[in-house]
């Protein structure tokens, strides 16, 4: 059952909540978690089979393009198989109740447009665009095919998925946005990240430099808990709700909502 706001948020948050022209949310795994996605570091995670140094870089694609796409191809299965949760849901409601809402997220897994969420900054890239590793061409359609053998491109090359890999750099244009919003913003949430991925990680950073409070939703502490001014050891799909709720409350004359 949903919680109400004044039973799980501080008082001090809720002040910020009703006096917040921007809000800037950075998701990562832990918000599809309760959708049923595994994260990556957590116990059960992703990555306790297998060694994200072996599978997310160019080299390791390139050493078994097979391998890694046949991993990218059974995540895609998943992800196809699962639906938005209360996380999701409420963050797609933050731009009726907030003057300002700036949704960034390491997720390549379209949960948050799937949920309604109507602009989304992506971090990482997405699982279902692909392009080719040496002429860069985008991989035709929506969806990339779940093969277990990695695809060729009319070039030669073989066809990669369109998500960062480690040692690659961020889309340019979006993390140009994210840095803007975070120097911008006076309050900063920061949902299911264990903050172990930079540059990401130095987004939350950034912002309390530059004046925003900032807020860690995670049931366990990130590895940049000690630099934040509250922590929420919650899953987001439970305080998400909530933040909406308090909002609904502070704000209900500026969209219409009550
Ligand atoms: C819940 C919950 C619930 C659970 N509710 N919460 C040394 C050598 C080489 C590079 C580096 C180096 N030192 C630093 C670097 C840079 C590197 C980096 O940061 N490495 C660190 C690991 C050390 N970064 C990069 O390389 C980046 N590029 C870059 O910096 O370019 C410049 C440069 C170039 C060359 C050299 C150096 C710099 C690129 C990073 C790309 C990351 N890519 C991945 C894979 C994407 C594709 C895919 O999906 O396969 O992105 S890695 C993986 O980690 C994925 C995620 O987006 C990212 C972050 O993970 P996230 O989201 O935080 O998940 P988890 O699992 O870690 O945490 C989940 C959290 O949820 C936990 O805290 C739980 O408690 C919580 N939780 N249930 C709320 N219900
Ligand atoms: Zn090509």
């Amino acid at each position: 059952m949903e919680q109400k706001h004044g039973d799980i948020l501080s008082r001090q948050f809720l002040d910020r909540i009703a006096a917040a022209r921007h809000v800037c949310v950075l998701t990562g795994a832990g918000v599809s978690a309760e959708s049923g996605v595994p994260t990556f570091r957590s116990a059960g995670g992703l990555w306790e089979k297998y060694d994200p140094r072996e599978l997310a870089t160019e080299a390791a694609f390139r050493a078994d393009p097979d391998l890694v796409w046949s991993w990218y191809s059974w995540r895609r299965t998943l992800i196809a198989g699962v639906d938005p949760n209360p996380g999701h849901r409420a963050l797609a409601e933050f731009p009726s109740v907030f003057p300002r809402l700036s949704l960034i997220t390491q997720n390549v897994d379209n949960l948050h447009q799937r949920a309604g969420s109507p602009e989304v900054h992506e971090l990482h890239g997405n699982i279902e665009r692909s392009r080719c590793i040496e002429c860069r061409k985008p991989y035709p359609g929506d969806e990339a095919p779940r093969t277990e053998h990695a695809l060729r491109c009319g070039c030669g090359g073989y066809i990669r998925p369109g998500v960062v890999w480690f040692g690659e750099t961020l889309p340019e244009d979006e993390l140009r946005f994210a840095q803007a919003a975070a120097s911008d913003c006076d309050l900063f949430l920061t949902v299911g990240t264990s903050g172990q991925v930079y540059p990401a990680s130095d987004l939350p950073v950034q912002a309390r430099r530059r004046g925003a409070y900032v807020v860690e939703i995670n049931p366990e502490p990130s590895a940049i808990a000690h630099l934040v001014d509250e922590r929420i050891a919650l899953p987001s799909g439970v305080a998400l709700p909530a933040v909406l709720d308090a909002a609904r409350t502070f704000h209900p004359g500026i969209f219409g909502n009550t």
